[in-house]
């Protein structure tokens, strides 16, 4: 690659434009998918309805008193008038008792609604990295554990225990079309229960600044009917299809023959590195490098060749392949399904 870093940086940013034409949509705690970010707007359209005419009232007294206030500044006042004041402030003290009243017991009682749901959970541990999601499904049998990357996908109708862990930093997932934010901390392990109520693909982004690229650290929840995503899983559950023609057998001679080993895992093949996304299924992805491109070969191909134009900060080093590797390469991890 030669174009300037500024030009590579805009060509990027460029690329971001049709995923970010669609998050409105897929990343709106006003559409909620779920009982919990249902409940979450409630609370929120009950807050605004309290809160704006007081606000308008509010706003109304006092402009009244400070016009009115410039001609009776010298009137005496009378004890009939007093006593008339110091009844209409106690009324409205007593009301803005009431009103908080009101407001703390329809927020504990949202609280508690949040923090648990009935139904056997399917468990699921999500650890942030700088600047990427690591996914990891809880399985009794050994052998049905998964890792995965950037992208949950969970039965509808299921509720999901999500356990929140960081190797790094502390970040915040959030999806806000399934429920309110929660952070990730090292050292500290935290929960939040979901469960999506219709299928879809929701949008999340990290929610608590943690660096350089904090930005570019989304992802995708995919809910999907049972039978779906039981198929999901048990194709994720598969090691990676060796390489069927001459192209991909060279593009995974040039994985395993290249640093990529030391950090990424593909099951099926001798690696096991733990420092990157595992890229067993990456064909299957949606997005590459936390949700920062669309997958398609080509900018799998710009990603591979310069990750720190793209996300200047990651861990990920830039690669100087032949072009003839590159396209083997690309074709290898496309075909990932
Ligand atoms: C020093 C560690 C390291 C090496 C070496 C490395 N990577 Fe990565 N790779 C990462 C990290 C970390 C990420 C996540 C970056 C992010 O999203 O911020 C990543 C992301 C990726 C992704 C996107 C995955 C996803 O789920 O979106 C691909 C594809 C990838 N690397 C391929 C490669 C290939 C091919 C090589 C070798 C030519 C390689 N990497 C070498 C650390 C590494
Ligand atoms: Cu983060």
């Amino acid at each position: 690659m030669t174009l300037p870093l500024r030009a590579r940086r805009w060509a990027a940013a460029a690329a971001l434009l049709p995923l970010a034409a669609c998050d409105q949509r897929v990343q709106s705690a006003l559409d909620p998918a779920g009982p919990q970010a249902e409940r979450i707007r409630r609370l929120m359209v009950m807050s605004i309805w309290i809160a704006a005419p007081i606000a308008v009232a509010v706003t109304a007294a006092v402009v009244w008193a400070a016009l009115r206030g410039r001609d009776s500044a010298h009137v005496p006042e009378t004890p009939r008038a007093d006593r008339r004041m110091a009844a209409t402030v106690a009324g409205l003290v007593a009301a803005t008792v009431v009103v908080l009243f009101v407001w703390m017991i329809s927020d504990f009682s949202a609280i508690r609604s949040l923090s648990k749901l009935d139904g056997r959970p399917l468990a699921v541990t999500l650890v942030g990295h700088q600047w990427w999601w690591e996914v990891q499904y809880h399985d009794s049998v050994a052998s049905h554990q998964l890792t995965t990357a950037n992208e949950i996908h969970i039965p509808v109708g299921r509720p999901v225990l999500v356990t929140l862990e960081s190797r790094d930093v502390i970040h915040s997932f959030w999806v806000p079309r399934l429920h309110g934010k929660r952070d990730l901390i090292p050292g500290y392990t935290n929960r939040i229960w979901l469960r999506a109520d219709k299928p879809g693909a929701f949008r999340g982004q990290c929610a608590e600044f943690c660096g350089q690229q904090h930005a570019n650290m989304a992802l995708w929840v995919i809910a999907e009917p049972q039978a779906r995503f039981d198929a999901w899983y048990r194709a994720q559950l598969q090691p990676a299809a060796a390489p069927a023609d001459s192209t991909r057998i060279a593009g995974q001679k040039a994985f395993l023959g290249n640093s990529c080993v030391m950090c990424h895992t593909i099951r099926g093949t001798p690696t096991g590195g733990r420092n990157g996304p595992d890229l067993t299924h990456l064909g299957g992805r949606r997005t590459l490098a936390a949700g920062t491109l669309p997958n398609t070969p080509g900018h799998l191909g710009g990603w591979v060749v310069d990750p720190q134009g793209i996300k200047p900060g990651t861990t990920m080093p830039p690669n100087n392949l032949r072009p003839d590797e590159l396209r083997a390469l690309i074709a290898y991890l496309e075909g990932l399904k």
